[in-house]
């Protein structure tokens, strides 16, 4: 089968929520040598896209949201050790979390996947994780950057309790923020030292805040 074909099955697999077949599929993808982290952009990724699109238009409902994110889940089990594989230098400490009232997972563990590939030590603290929590965690770890994620628009508002718990405690740590409805526009608005795109700019933001922390 062809890599177009494959990727495209994946895809469909995901947004039919068959998860019994998308690891199958997703190793296909990985024995005709595509990327790993290009059959997440390009196959896993995009169907989730998809499934919000058909939940918004009213032909999917959140059970059949759950079966796409089942079936992601599956492709991913397949795909992460292989984004995970090589060996890299400690690059820093960094408490990841999504803001309280947001339980979407799949962006934020991506995020983790992606930074732990990338040297960092990462500090996972779920989903539906309050400001306060968040300051918790970079204290107890020394933390240097705290990465925080939201799905939604009524949840993103916690980026800014963060943001303003880390001046009034005067903690030298950095605030990265991302995920569906943030842009670059409203992380400066409300103060955050970063911005990121998706999982792969986490690491590239990441890599500069250190930069400004280390001084090189
Ligand atoms: C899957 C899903 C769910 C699943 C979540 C399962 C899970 N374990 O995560 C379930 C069914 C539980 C769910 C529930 C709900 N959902 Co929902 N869900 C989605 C859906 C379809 C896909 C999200 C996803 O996983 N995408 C795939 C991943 C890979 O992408 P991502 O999360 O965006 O992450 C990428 C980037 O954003 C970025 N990123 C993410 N975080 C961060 C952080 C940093 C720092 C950086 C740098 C980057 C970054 O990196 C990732 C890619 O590399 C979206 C639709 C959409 N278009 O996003 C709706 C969506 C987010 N959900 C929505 C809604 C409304 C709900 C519910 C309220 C529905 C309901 N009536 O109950 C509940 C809310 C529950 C709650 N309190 O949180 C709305 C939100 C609308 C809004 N703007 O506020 C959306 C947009 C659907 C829609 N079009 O209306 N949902």
């Amino acid at each position: 089968m062809k890599t177009k074909n494959v990727l495209e099955n994946l895809k469909q697999s995901i947004i039919d929520g068959t998860r019994k077949v998308t690891p199958s599929l997703a190793q296909k993808a990985i024995d005709l040598e595509v990327p790993p982290y290009t059959i997440v952009t390009d196959a896993c990724a995009p169907a989730m896209a998809e499934v919000g699109d058909l939940y918004q238009q009213g032909e999917y409902f959140v059970p059949e949201i759950l079966m796409s994110a089942k079936a992601f889940e599956a492709a991913m089990a397949i795909i992460e050790p292989l984004l995970r594989s090589k060996q890299v230098e400690y690059a820093g400490t960094v408490i990841l979390g999504v803001c309280e009232g947001d339980i979407h997972s799949i962006g934020k563990n991506l995020v983790a996947t992606m930074l732990e590939a990338g040297g960092y030590n990462v500090f996972d603290l779920g989903t539906d994780v309050p400001a306060k929590e968040f300051i918790v965690a970079a204290v107890k770890n020394n933390a240097d950057i705290i990465v925080v994620s939201a799905l939604m628009t009524t949840s993103m508002i916690g980026m800014k309790d963060i943001i303003r718990m880390v001046k009034e405690e005067e903690l030298g740590v950095k605030v990265m923020v991302g995920g569906g409805p943030v842009n670059k526009e409203y992380a400066d608005s409300i103060g955050a030292n970063a911005y990121g795109r998706d999982a792969m700019d986490a690491v590239r933001v990441a890599r500069n805040l250190m930069k400004t922390i280390r001084g090189s």
